[in-house]
């Protein structure tokens, strides 16, 4: 395995932006922060959050045959915002993440749900992306970043999701569910650090877990709060296989930071956000999907490989805070 620096481990895809408002149908503000999975037919699906022009964020899929170019847009959103049996939702649907889950033989999309009491985690299941059942709010506001692991723990689906609580830091959590409808067993698996970290202050979950045999890859934002504004980059994190509640390693540098023009300028400047990867089929190339500056939906690809060597070379033990 090469030595790589934290700087090689994620290339951009020289057509970035991938995908920008210009693909929709109706004049849209902006595109960003996708879900996305490779379906059976082996297309890719992102399922983008896309602020129309009055400010309010619909969930809308767009699908690629390559997951770079010529994306097919849905006429309409998949998840509108301010649907009637559903006032959670009154505001904005936002930032999604989607995780196959063989044992119930279905996707099951997490998603901000936005009204007057605050951003909360709402789930939703869908086996084709054409029907969905909506399991409501799971967890209340704030909260936000949420992702399922694909398989139950003695009996018990896991959730990884970011409350933010009135008193100390917004830090990553997990709790458990039965049924994915009621949630408990909540504690907090990793603490944002504090003083000049790049993740002081405030983390949160960015794509869903990534199973290695080594552990759960996590990669996570983490917020840096500097006069001139604040700073979303992507840190790693390892968490045990058997037990996501232990976090093995925890990587000292950021991976990605915002650096191209269209991830440093835009709607809110200096911002990658990922929500979503694909692998290739040999299990080891990664597509990651992230939204940039909260205006457009950019690529970068990498390799898991390389990702969790770096992290053994490049990480202290735990959640070190
Ligand atoms: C976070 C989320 C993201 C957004 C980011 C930067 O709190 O709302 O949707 O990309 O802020 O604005």
């Amino acid at each position: 395995m090469p030595d790589l620096s934290e700087r090689q481990l994620l290339q951009r895809h020289p057509d970035n932006p991938i995908l920008t408002s210009d693909a929709f149908p109706m004049s849209v503000n902006t595109v960003f922060n996708a879900a996305a999975t490779k379906l059976p037919s082996g297309e890719t699906l992102l399922l983008c959050r896309v602020e129309s022009r009055s400010g309010r964020s619909h969930l809308w899929i767009a699908r690629s045959d390559d997951g770079v170019t010529n994306w097919r847009v849905d006429p309409t959103p998949a998840i509108e915002a301010g649907h009637p049996d559903r006032p959670e939702e009154e505001w904005c649907v936002e930032d999604a993440r989607i995780v196959f889950a063989p044992e119930c033989d279905k996707y099951v999309i997490t998603y901000t749900s936005f009204d007057r009491t605050g951003p909360a985690v709402s789930i939703a299941t869908t086996s084709d992306f054409q029907d969905y059942e909506f399991l409501g709010r799971a967890l209340p506001p704030e909260n936000k970043d949420a992702a399922i692991l694909p398989r139950k723990f003695d009996g018990q689906w896991a959730m990884i999701h970011r409350p933010v609580p009135r008193q100390g830091n917004p830090n990553i959590w997990i709790s458990f569910s039965p049924d994915l409808v009621h949630w408990g067993q909540h504690q907090p698996i990793l603490f944002a650090r504090t003083g000049p970290w790049w993740d002081a202050n405030k983390i949160g979950l960015s794509p869903p877990l990534i199973e290695t045999t080594d552990g759960w890859l996590m990669m996570y934002h983490g917020v840096k709060k500097t006069v001139a504004g604040e700073m979303y980059r992507l840190g790693l994190a390892l968490l045990d296989l058997d037990d996501p509640r232990k976090c093995l390693l925890r990587s000292k540098q950021w991976i990605m930071s915002p650096e191209a023009p269209y991830e440093r300028t835009g709607d809110v400047s200096d911002v990658v956000f990922p929500c979503g990867y694909t692998l290739d089929d040999d299990g080891d190339g990664l597509n990651l999907y992230y939204g940039a500056a909260d205006d457009t939906m950019a690529l970068a690809r990498g390799s898991v490989k390389e990702l969790l060597a770096w992290l053994h070379e490049n990480s202290l033990p735990g959640d070190h805070v």
